[in-house]
């Protein structure tokens, strides 16, 4: 397709804009054809870009620059007119004067490159829940990336030129190339020059310097999330950093389930799981990302906007996810920043084969036994999701799938028992509200300390967070008694002596069970201070071994001294919206203290 066969006119003057400042050497529409997808890998294993991987097939490798490894929070901004509306968990720029230096930054910025031009449908394209974005980049990484991302293809264009609206996403690497100048492997700017930008009022996406992940792939958080958050607040849906999963017991019942855990904390894993209960199944809908609208019956439902995986590779093998396994090993995927095996395979830590010698993500030869990382911790693989093996059939229905149950979890060793159902809707908000993983040792602020990601979504709400959970408030108050129950998870309790309490992985089945059967009204709880625990005999322990009376008191019960002392935590939180949060989450609070005695 020729740019002069676009009609849209705000497409069109919004392209040539951007055309007129970055002086990319040609422009070129992305089709979403294999055609395309094949000449843009096989110009980057010329280019030294990419590694043709003997194993998967047709799959490479791609190693980035060493400073380039992942998404850069404090390179992030939210560009909305006032601070006030970005909030206080976000940074914020003036747009205009946002704008302004991107002027200065953009110009010339392509020049020696070519502007690709991605059109893309968050979600099956004929979806009411999905919307339309357009993404130029000079990355063709981040091209064939976005196709396996999202579904690029013509028929965008056709629905922007017939009236649908989308949104604005600018990409450059930011590495412009003088005249006979040779590029490297992996073009980007340096740290201070990086910019991840949004400007919800105008809903546009800008970011320059980064060639990884989230800072390229536009689709993902900066539009999935920062973007569509605003848009959902506004239209009243819900934009969520959650997995979707369809749980399926023995008699055949189907329920759907979506899961916000924070970055890292095992959503991919969950949401494919392989239940060690007799008789049920999971299937995966999506890994990350949930868009959820009204349906006309009053419940909630979902879509995953996105068609791939892009998971974090170290400890991802066939004891943590088999089935991610599978669908990695069926091929057309891209490794970046994994390590490569003498036969042309690639490799990460914690991977089920164990091979003697190895070359490192930064092409340095790695024996077994070497006490360097071959990958690196942020390595990702990005690999289609209807290849994995148990993709629900029903993945891409535009209707989306109705929500029984939202489940909310950190890593937490101590205090939190491993389920917890909340007494209603506001109080889920509240548990929502004060999601929380504990600090590290090395981490400032220390050991004991917790760090709050409210709802998973500190990094990715665009805008201010107290406003959203005053969204999730009326989100309820439509839902009335068709809205999903809500679930606080923890697998990752550790008795005093630091010993894991909870096996994790196909064991959580267990857990899923219950709440499926809460959902259902037949299985038993006992009510307590902090919500409705299960009681030992509710929860289906057949055939784990290892689980003690003790080890089981610990996970179901409730550490009043423990919940006592992480209030001033949870007061000092809630502190920082100021005027924005909503009196609602403070009556949560105060209940709880008074529950706890
Ligand atoms: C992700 C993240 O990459 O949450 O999904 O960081
Ligand atoms: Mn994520």
């Amino acid at each position: 397709m020729l740019l002069s066969e676009i009609k849209n006119a705000e497409l069109k003057s919004w392209l040539q804009s951007w055309i007129d400042l970055c002086t990319p050497d040609d422009v070129v529409i992305c089709d979403g054809s294999k055609k395309q997808n094949d000449e843009l890998c096989n110009q980057m294993v010329k280019s030294g870009t990419f590694i043709k991987l003997n194993k998967p097939e047709n799959s490479f490798l791609c190693r980035s620059e060493v400073s380039d490894v992942a998404r850069v929070e404090e390179r992030t901004y939210i560009c909305s007119k006032k601070q006030e509306d970005a909030g206080p968990t976000n940074h914020w720029k003036d747009p205009a004067e946002m704008k302004a230096e991107f002027n200065v930054l953009f110009k010339g910025s392509m020049k020696g490159r070519t502007m690709y031009v991605i059109p893309f449908s968050m979600g099956p394209i004929e979806s009411p829940i999905s919307k339309y974005g357009i993404e130029i980049t000079d990355s063709a990484y981040v091209v064939v990336n976005m196709c396996i991302m999202t579904r690029v293809g013509l028929s965008v264009i056709s629905k922007i030129d017939a009236g649908a609206a989308f949104v604005k996403c600018v990409h450059s690497v930011g590495a412009p190339l003088a005249d006979g100048q040779a590029d490297v492997p992996w073009p980007c700017a340096p740290m201070d020059k990086k910019y991840i930008t949004h400007f919800p009022e105008t809903r546009e996406i800008i970011s320059f310097g980064s060639g990884y992940g989230g800072n390229a792939l536009l689709g993902k958080k900066c539009f999935a999330l920062r973007i569509a958050s605003v848009q959902a607040r506004e239209e009243g849906w819900m934009a969520e950093h959650m997995l979707i999963l369809k749980l399926t017991n023995p008699k055949g019942i189907v329920k759907y389930v979506a899961a916000a855990f924070p970055s890292a904390c095992g959503k991919t894993n969950l949401a494919m799981m392989e239940p060690t209960i007799p008789g049920w199944k999971v299937e995966t809908i999506g890994d990350d990302i949930s868009w959820m609208k009204f349906g006309e019956d009053g419940r909630l439902y979902a879509i995953n906007p996105e068609a791939g995986f892009f998971g974090v590779a170290p400890g991802t093998s066939m004891k943590s996810n088999p089935n991610c396994m599978r669908t990695i090993a069926k091929g057309n995927s891209i490794f970046t920043n994994t390590a490569i095996t003498m036969d042309g395979g690639t490799w990460w830590e914690d991977h089920d084969e164990d091979p003697e010698e190895l070359v490192d993500w930064i092409r340095r030869p790695w024996k077994k036994g070497c006490t360097r990382k071959a990958a690196h911790p942020n390595a990702r693989f990005t690999t289609p999701a209807a290849q994995c093996p148990v993709i629900a059939p029903e993945w891409e229905d535009p209707r989306g799938v109705p929500i029984s149950a939202f489940l909310f979890g950190g890593r937490r060793k101590t205090v939190v028992p491993l389920v917890n159902e909340a007494l209603d809707w506001k109080h889920g908000v509240f548990l929502g509200a004060t999601m929380a993983s504990e600090m590290t040792a090395a981490a400032a602020g220390g050991l004991g300390q917790l760090r709050f990601d409210p709802f998973a979504m500190l990094p990715f709400c665009g805008y201010n967070m107290g406003d959203y959970f005053k969204h999730w408030l009326e989100i309820g108050e439509k839902a009335g008694s068709k809205a999903p129950k809500i679930f606080y998870v923890n697998w990752f309790r550790k008795n005093d002596a630091g010993k894991w309490l909870w096996p994790g992985y196909g064991e959580n089945s267990r857990v899923l069970k219950w709440i499926f059967e809460r959902c259902d009204g037949t299985a038993s709880c006992k009510a307590t201070a902090i919500g409705n625990l299960p009681e030992e005999k509710a929860l289906d322990l057949d055939g784990l071994k290892d689980m003690t009376h003790d080890d089981l008191a610990l996970l179901l019960g409730v550490d009043k001294e423990g919940w006592k002392a992480v209030i001033p935590q949870i007061e000092a939180h809630f502190a920082k919206f100021g005027d924005r949060f909503p009196a609602e989450l403070h009556k949560q609070l105060d209940a709880m203290k008074a529950r706890l005695g």
